[in-house]
């Protein structure tokens, strides 16, 4: 999907090279236009060669993404987009690998592979676009939603305690935790470059808002509730990244929580010159004539 146009140089490369021909379809004011765009920015100050890029998400109106990015790009199923990027990375550790997707897709059906992901310190950027609802099914509760959301599907409020993506992502061994808000694509852009220099998994939680099915959850909603993380916050210090996390519902700290060197799974799997075969042995005509 999308085989990119390498028609630019890193010194010329700009946001718009970044642009597929196909246009979002994502309803007027759906917060993961502000997020596209932040992508387009750090790509463009990364400058990544757009054939060394790849874009990979499983299903939900965000994970529509790859479609929108110069770059090659993989819209797998439900809940996989990790698996896959992991494939594509351990098979290829030169190219760069984006991974985007929602907060159903990426914690209630996917909620079983960020874990080993984040652990085994897989060097790949997830940006997740958390509405607290599941947006490409009308309006379902995910598991970021509050309890208490009352949706068709749950006319009496949900009875399900929330997770915190950050928290969670801490606690797992992810090195880079950031937060961003899709009505700020500036400080966004700034936390998914930085993610994508990262040599290791970086996580970026972005406040995305369900302008359709989560009305209560908007712009004002955050806009409110939104507070900068301190400026002499040590993003060393893993126990001081949690206490940034205790507050949602109240308080939803932006910026970047947490940020560590440690080898990333590739490092240790390459390391002394060992290389992935650029011809790997096996005859995938012959799979393939055996499963047709
Ligand atoms: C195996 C499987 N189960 C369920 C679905 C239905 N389904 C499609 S998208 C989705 C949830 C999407 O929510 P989220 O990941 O939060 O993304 P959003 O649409 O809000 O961006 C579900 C349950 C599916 N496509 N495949
Ligand atoms: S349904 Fe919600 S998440 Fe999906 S495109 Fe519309 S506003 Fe965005």
């Amino acid at each position: 999907m999308n085989p990119p146009e390498p028609s630019t140089t890193a010194a010329t490369r700009r946001a718009a090279d970044y642009k597929s021909s196909r246009k979002p379809v994502w309803c007027p004011g759906c917060g993961d236009y502000g997020v596209l765009n932040s992508i387009f920015s750090a790509l463009a100050t990364t400058a990544i060669d757009p054939d060394r890029l790849v874009v990979v998400s499983g299903i939900g109106c965000s994970s529509r993404m790859p479609g929108f990015i110069r770059a090659y790009g993989f819209h797998g199923a439900h809940g996989r987009a990790l698996p896959v990027a992991v494939g594509v990375k351990t098979a290829n550790p030169a190219l760069d690998v984006l991974v985007v997707g929602g907060d159903g897709d990426a914690f209630s059906i996917g909620g079983g592979h960020v874990s080993h992901v984040a652990r085994r310190n897989i060097n790949i950027t997830y940006i997740v676009m958390d509405n607290q609802i599941y947006g490409l099914t009308k309006g379902q509760v995910s598991p970021t939603s509050d309890p208490g959301t009352t949706t068709k599907a749950s006319p009496y409020g949900s009875f399900e305690y929330s997770i915190q993506p950050v928290q969670l992502m801490l606690s797992y061994g992810a090195t880079y935790v950031a937060r961003g808000f899709s009505s700020y694509p500036k400080e966004l852009a700034a936390m998914i470059d930085r993610g994508i220099r990262h040599n290791g998994f970086s996580f970026i939680h972005v406040l995305s808002p369900c302008v359709t099915f989560n009305k209560s959850i908007g712009y004002d909603y955050y806009q409110s509730h939104v507070v900068p993380i301190p400026d002499d916050h040590d993003t060393n210090d893993i126990w001081a990244a949690l206490r940034l996390t205790g507050d949602p519902p109240d308080t939803y700290y932006l910026g970047v929580f947490y940020e560590v060197d440690r080898p990333s799974y590739t490092d240790m799997l390459y390391k002394g010159g060992r290389r992935p075969s650029p011809e790997p042995p096996i005859d995938t005509e012959r799979i393939i004539r055996r499963f047709s």
